[in-house]
């Protein structure tokens, strides 16, 4: 359960290129095709020059772009990349004509910091629409429903709409065609011709079909239609984790582990125990039923199904939970490769998706259980966020957060499971109970404390991370030391008392897994960086949970308790006042105040400001003419 970032080299490099390319290009505006309406543009900001915050975006592409007042550009979130690998962040802009979204409109601004760097897309300007319509959404939809002329639409299925409903946790969704008014390029005309159209999402069961139907808004007319790949549910026996209905695509007269419904893809493939990826084949079943009598065979192929299902859910947990639209929150496509090589112990993350080794059979089965897949997935979601360095303390943090998704993951999907416990299902060995333990490291040799025992010494190491190298030494111990941040989320979640490494008492009062993980990824994904250390992870962590539950919160405490536990840092600061006289004006602030046998002199103010807990033992006196302020 490595990452491999060989992949992003060169990706990087890539990247590089078609920037130096750009500074040639584009000088100044450049229009491509300048016979149609829509514009394809492209610039470059002289940042040397010219500065152009973010936050002015829309007014600057108006401007550079030489937008009319009808028109409007708005961001789309769920498509913005927070930051790529070279520190990049991009976002993608619609544009919108008197208030009407322009279909197909794109407009791409990439920005360093909080300065815009550059911009591509195209651009939609001189138009002159009307945008009355002159027919009812309703009636333009049974102008679609007219062309499309199916004998059962989805929405006539009651299955399917409960399924629906449950899955978006949503009483009022419906497959019912909702009707959106968008401008759109009419090309049975010509290219410049535009029209103001109904949108709708027509989803067909028999004979099946999915689509966007455009109907021109004023007479009714069919300007378009955009296949939309349908996916469908079948029924999977997976190798761990029962029977679970999974999203897959008909190609033909057969099945495949395509589901086109989450992002732009989730796509598993049998690499049939080679090592090009590009060679991979798809699985393919006859009638969407996928059994055990068909895929628990020799080669085990039912894990593929355990992998498929793995993504769908890993999918829907940071969508759902975080609002992170796959790995990158861009939406891309997931892929996932079973049968890789033989015999391989071992599932790591690409650049764009997951590869999933056999096992040997002795040691382990196919790596694919939910919590693996969702450990790969959060390498993944890393390098779009903090983005670690694959080594040492930065590279355990790495590995931890790693398995803290697998764990959460599989509470979302089957809190049935061990969660505490990685890869239960695949571990055959005798004497062990999975890979890793996060409620008790060191039952497989990781410390559960920042430098006790089997910490893996990092002082003065050099990271060697081939396994074949007679130094490996795992990148100087990634998997070992994440045994600190794995327990220090188990003990977050569920609380523990207990005396650590350092012979430091600990008790930690559990706040559940859910709000751990929130600050959790709010810690990731907001204030951690490439070479976050445990300090740094503690309080970025600190900072997320006041961000999330406030100062002085119960989270808050239990975060740095946790943290203690583990040996990073202070346990959670108490001010203790006690046996004194208090003889001149004194102000104490703090979360926590504890005051003890205290006198109080004559004229003198004592001011305890506390956040969640004042605690007055033994003696508190206070003498005539003393003030006590108490916040
Ligand atoms: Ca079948
Ligand atoms: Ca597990
Ligand atoms: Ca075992
Ligand atoms: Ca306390
Ligand atoms: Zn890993």
């Amino acid at each position: 359960m490595e990452s491999t970032k060989y992949k992003f080299v060169f990706i990087s490099v890539m990247i590089v290129l078609l920037i130096v390319n750009q500074v040639n290009l584009s000088s100044q505006d450049i229009e491509m095709r300048p016979t149609t309406n829509f514009k394809p543009v492209r610039l470059k900001i002289d940042t040397t020059k010219e500065k152009v915050n973010i936050e002015d975006a829309s007014v600057f592409l108006a401007s550079r772009y030489q937008i009319s007042s009808d028109f409007d550009i708005r961001s789309d979130e769920k498509r913005n990349i927070d930051k790529d690998k070279l520190g990049f962040s991009h976002k993608r802009f619609e544009q919108y004509y008197k208030g009407i979204r322009i279909e197909f409109s794109d407009i791409r601004l990439h920005y360093k910091g909080d300065q815009i760097v550059s911009s591509h897309g195209v651009v939609l300007r001189n138009i002159e629409v009307d945008i009355q319509s002159k027919i009812s959404a309703e009636a333009a939809l049974q102008h679609a429903l007219k062309y499309i002329d199916a004998e059962v639409y989805i929405w006539q299925m009651q299955s399917e709409e409960q399924r629906l409903k449950k899955k978006t946790n949503n009483n009022e969704a419906t497959f019912y065609p909702e009707a959106e008014i968008v401008i759109c390029i009419d090309n049975r005309i010509d290219i410049n011709a535009v029209k103001l159209a109904y949108k709708f999402d027509i989803y067909a069961i028999s004979p099946i079909s999915r689509d966007y139907v455009y109907v021109d808004a004023s007479n009714g007319e069919i300007i378009r239609i955009n296949p939309i790949m349908v996916s469908v549910a079948g029924t999977a026996a997976t190798r761990y984790s029962g029977t679970r209905t999974i999203e897959t695509e008909q190609s033909g007269s057969v099945y495949i582990l395509h589901d086109n419904g989450r992002g732009d893809g989730i796509e598993t493939y049998n690499m049939e125990n080679g090592t090009i990826l590009s060679n991979a084949v798809d699985f393919e079943d006859n009638n969407n039923n996928w059994t055990s009598a068909e895929y628990d065979n020799a080669d085990k192929d039912n894990a593929a199904l355990d992998a498929h299902w793995g993504m769908m859910m890993t999918y829907d947990y940071f969508n759902n939970i975080h609002n992170r639209n796959s790995f990158d929150n861009a939406g891309s496509l997931i892929e996932g490769y079973v049968h890789y090589y033989t015999d391989l112990n071992n599932a790591f993350w690409t650049s764009d998706g997951i590869i999933f080794g056999d096992g040997d059979g002795v040691n382990f089965d196919p790596l694919t259980s939910i919590d693996v897949v969702a450990h790969e997935f959060g390498h993944g979601v890393c390098d779009y966020t903090a983005d670690f360095i694959f080594e040492a303390e930065s590279g355990a943090i790495d590995e931890g957060l790693g398995d803290i998704w697998g764990a959460c993951v599989e509470n979302y999907a089957d809190p049935t499971k061990d969660i505490w416990v990685v890869g239960a299902e695949i571990d055959l060995r005798t004497g062990h109970s999975g890979v890793r333990i996060m409620s008790n490291p060191n039952a497989e040799y990781q410390p559960d404390t920042y430098g006790g025992t089997w910490w893996g010494n990092i002082e003065g190491c050099i990271p060697v991370c081939n396994p074949n190298d007679p130094d490996y030494n795992d990148c100087c111990w990634v998997h070992k030391n994440s045994g600190v941040m794995n327990y220090w989320f188990y003990l977050l979640s569920e609380g523990g008392t207990g005396t650590n490494d350092n012979s430091d008492a600990y008790n930690v009062s559990d706040i559940g897994i859910e709000d751990a993980a929130d600050i959790t990824y709010r810690a990731e994904s907001v204030y951690m960086t490439p070479n976050t250390t445990f300090v740094d992870a503690r309080a970025h962590t600190f900072q997320a949970a006041e961000d999330l539950f406030g100062v002085c919160s119960q989270e808050v405490e239990s975060v740095v308790d946790a943290w203690y536990a583990v040996g990073v840092g202070d346990s959670y600061p108490t001010s203790v006042l006690e046996n004194s006289t208090i003889s001149t004006n004194t102000t104490i602030a703090n979360c926590e105040i504890e005051v003890e046998d205290i006198t109080v002199e004559n004229g003198v103010t004592l001011i305890l400001n506390y956040g969640s807990s004042l605690l007055i033992n033994g003696e508190f006196e206070a003498e005539f003419g003393s003030e006590l302020v108490i916040h």
